[in-house]
Parts: C-alpha cells; sequence; structure tokens
C-alpha cells in the first residue's frame, strides 16, 4: 500500500475494510468478528446444540485429563500458554485437575480481547485465590514472537483449543505453527484442537444454526462497520450464507446481497455497489484429518505424539513436540 493512501486510514480494520470490498469478489477478515457484541455472540454459539465442537472438546479434556496433565507436568514446573483463551471453560477442567494433583505451573492465557482476559482473571482467581495466573493482551503473532525471544528456564505447555486455526487457509497455518514451533524448546508442548471432516449436514447444521446466532455474529461484522466506519449497511439485505466443500474440508461463510444497492462508509470517504446476489466472504473454518494434520506438522517442523478424540470422532485435540 502506497504511504498516502496509508494515511486516509485510522486503523488496519479500515484499511483492511477497503481492500476487501474494492476487490473482487468482496471479502472481509474472520479476525473482525470478535468486538464486545461478538464475543457474546461467540459465546452463544459455543452452547448451541448444533455447535458441537465445544462439547466434543470438553468431553476429550474431562475423559483425559489425568492424562494430559501428566503429559503436562513432567519432573518440574512448567508454563501453560492458552493462546485465545476466550472464557477459558474448557481450560478450567484441566487447571482443576492440575491444581488437585499439585503441579507447579502458572497460566498465562492470551486473547486479543482486554474484556474477555479481565473477566477470566476474575473467575480464576474466584475458584483457586491461590493459582499464578499471568493474562496478557494481543494478537497471537505478537505474543509468539515474545514467547520466542523471552529467556526460557522452564518448560511451556502451549494451549489452542477449539479450532481456532480452522480460520487459517494451510498456507497460513502452516505459518502459524513454524512461529509457534520457532518458540519451542524440546521438552515443549504444543496441545491443540483440530475440527475433522464429518457428515456434511453436521458441520453445516453448526455454521447455519436454527435460532439465528450464527448469523447474527457473521452479520455483526456489518454492524462494526456500521458503527466504527459510519457506514449504512442495512442487515436485511444480506443473507447469511455457510457452504461445506466436502472434498477440501472447508467451510466459508458468505454475506449474500438480496439486491442491487450501494452502501456507503463515510469515514473511508466510499461507496460501495453490490449487484443483486453478488457476495461478500467473510469466514473458513477448515475441517481436518490425520493425514492434513500430520502434513501440517511435517511442514512446520513438528511431530504429532498423541492425539485424542471424542467418541464420534467429530474434534481432535492433537499433542505435538518439536521434531
Ligand atoms: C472460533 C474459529 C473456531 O470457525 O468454528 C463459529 C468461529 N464461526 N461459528 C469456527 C465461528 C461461526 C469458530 N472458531
Amino acid at each position: 500500500m502506497k504511504s498516502n493512501q496509508e494515511t486516509k486510514f485510522k486503523n488496519t480494520f479500515e484499511e483492511e475494510v477497503y481492500e476487501g470490498l474494492t476487490a473482487f469478489p468482496k471479502y472481509l477478515s474472520s479476525k473482525y468478528f470478535y468486538d464486545k457484541k461478538g464475543d457474546k455472540l461467540f459465546q452463544k454459539i459455543m452452547a448451541l446444540p448444533e455447535y458441537y465442537l465445544t462439547e466434543c472438546e470438553r468431553t476429550i479434556i474431562e475423559e483425559n485429563k489425568a492424562d494430559i496433565s501428566n503429559l503436562f507436568s513432567g519432573d518440574a514446573g512448567f508454563d501453560l500458554v492458552e493462546l485465545g483463551a476466550g472464557d477459558g471453560k474448557k481450560t478450567k477442567i484441566l487447571l482443576q485437575e492440575l491444581i488437585e494433583t499439585k503441579r507447579d505451573f502458572t497460566y498465562k492465557p492470551i486473547d486479543i480481547s482486554q474484556n474477555v482476559l479481565d473477566e477470566l482473571e476474575e473467575d480464576v482467581l474466584n475458584r483457586w485465590p491461590s493459582i499464578n495466573i499471568e493474562t496478557e493482551q494481543g494478537t497471537y503473532f505478537n505474543i509468539l514472537k515474545k514467547l520466542s525471544e523471552q529467556h526460557k528456564d522452564r518448560k511451556m505447555v502451549i494451549v489452542v483449543l477449539g479450532s481456532n486455526i480452522g480460520n487459517l487457509p494451510h498456507k497460513y497455518a502452516v505459518e502459524f505453527l513454524t512461529t509457534i514451533r520457532k518458540s519451542m524448546q524440546p521438552e515443549d508442548l504444543l496441545f491443540m484442537g483440530f475440527d475433522q471432516k464429518k457428515d456434511p449436514q453436521v458441520i453445516l447444521n453448526a455454521y447455519n444454526d436454527s435460532q439465528g446466532v450464527t448469523e447474527e455474529f457473521n452479520k455483526n461484522l456489518l454492524s462494526r462497520i456500521n458503527e466504527e466506519m459510519n457506514a449504512n449497511f442495512d442487515l436485511q439485505k444480506f443473507n447469511h450464507w455457510p457452504v461445506y466443500d466436502p472434498e477440501n474440508g472447508t467451510t466459508k461463510s458468505f454475506l449474500v446481497s438480496t439486491e442491487d444497492q450501494t452502501v456507503t462508509l463515510q469515514n473511508l470517504d466510499l461507496d460501495i455497489h453490490f449487484s443483486a446476489w453478488e457476495s461478500i466472504h467473510t469466514e473458513i473454518s477448515q475441517k481436518y484429518d490425520d493425514v492434513i494434520v500430520n502434513w501440517l506438522a511435517q511442514e512446520a517442523g513438528l511431530v504429532v505424539e498423541k492425539q485424542y478424540s471424542d467418541p464420534k470422532n467429530y474434534f481432535t485435540d492433537y499433542i505435538f513436540r518439536i521434531k
């Protein structure tokens, strides 16, 4: 981007909205779902019966917590670094186990939302007043950079739950895993959740729930642009439309313009035209199998040491080490 153009944007959100809405085909990044309202909507999604991911991973952790905390702990203390901690619902099962078995560890939850971190810290300290907890606000990328620069005298276990990696196309997933690997030493572990390929109908239902919460979540991107860029998107004139391709395991979510319309983004001094039935691509939620996960790991210099699945094999948590 040219520097004279750069000055017209207040932040990267504005810049990326400009880029995405002036591109063909149009797109917006799913990382902007998560403002205060988006955080709340995502928590509602995690509680939906159709959004099986959360319950599957909760079961996996519940059933294997003793084994997992043994692997995490080894003989000495460790730092438990959680990327994208959210409300920590599933992590708290592990924390409970680690505390009951008197392990020496520091919980370091990291999230992009300070809001979410404040609530998590308060809740964790209420439950376990003597726990060592150090929260940190930031993007995955900045935090990982910091982690790898920091001198390490302690084992580190990095946890990424919920198939958050699924928002990244494989190329960026490999970059993400490579950045994590660079911050790891031989005894360190990475514990990461990957949603698995399954009956396409089950997947579609998870991204098109009957209560319309996911629709609201997707459209919240447009609300945010309305609020933060003084725009006039009419949310009723866009349809929420997720699709799943069983060949490559990619779920793609779109917002589809139901009519020919022009939207004005005042702060960007920008008019965007939509033809009837033109789309905005807003998210990918990649689904995996063991072959893909092993390939991603291999590309990033990691190896799978152990894996855990739920009884239906909907979801798998993998433990990786550096190769
Ligand atoms: C937080 C990225 C794992 O893709 O399943 C939920 C976000 N999007 N419903 C996912 C989401 C629509 C979620 N991740």
